[in-house]
């Protein structure tokens, strides 16, 4: 093998395993995100910004994706689709959680019902 084709057999392999490595959440996933959910709560854009709406940790691998990351992977980021389910069994469907009760989708440990925004609002009206 000459030393060229070493290089070039070199630089396949790393972009390659770069490839198949670890899907991260990236910049462009997070902003439509936001983009999509301009109006959340601020709690919700910073955990976005740390990738805890779909990820159970910052480190957003693929293999860390709670529910609702797992829903959007699965059905290629149809966030309209993934509105009216409620990924973590909670009984609040996704966009009920991130548009009124502020808590995050995916995290079944997210306040209760009782113990929402939205729920308090409606204590005050
Ligand atoms: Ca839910």
């Amino acid at each position: 093998m000459t030393r060229k084709n070493m290089l070039v057999a070199s630089l396949s392999l790393c972009l390659l395993t770069y490839a198949t490595g670890t899907a991260h959440a990236t910049s462009g996933i997070k902003n439509a995100w936001k983009t999509r959910y301009a109006t959340a709560c601020a709690t919700l854009r910073t955990a976005a910004d740390q990738c805890l709406i779909c990820h159970t940790s910052s480190n957003a691998d693929i293999d860390n994706l709670n529910a609702y990351g797992t829903l959007l992977m699965n059905n290629n980021r149809n966030y309209a689709a993934a509105e009216p389910i409620d990924s973590d069994g909670d009984g609040r469907t996704n966009l009920e959680e991130i548009m009124t009760d502020c808590t995050r989708p995916g995290d079944i440990t997210s306040p209760t019902a009782a113990t929402t925004w939205g729920a308090m609002k409606s204590f005050y009206r």
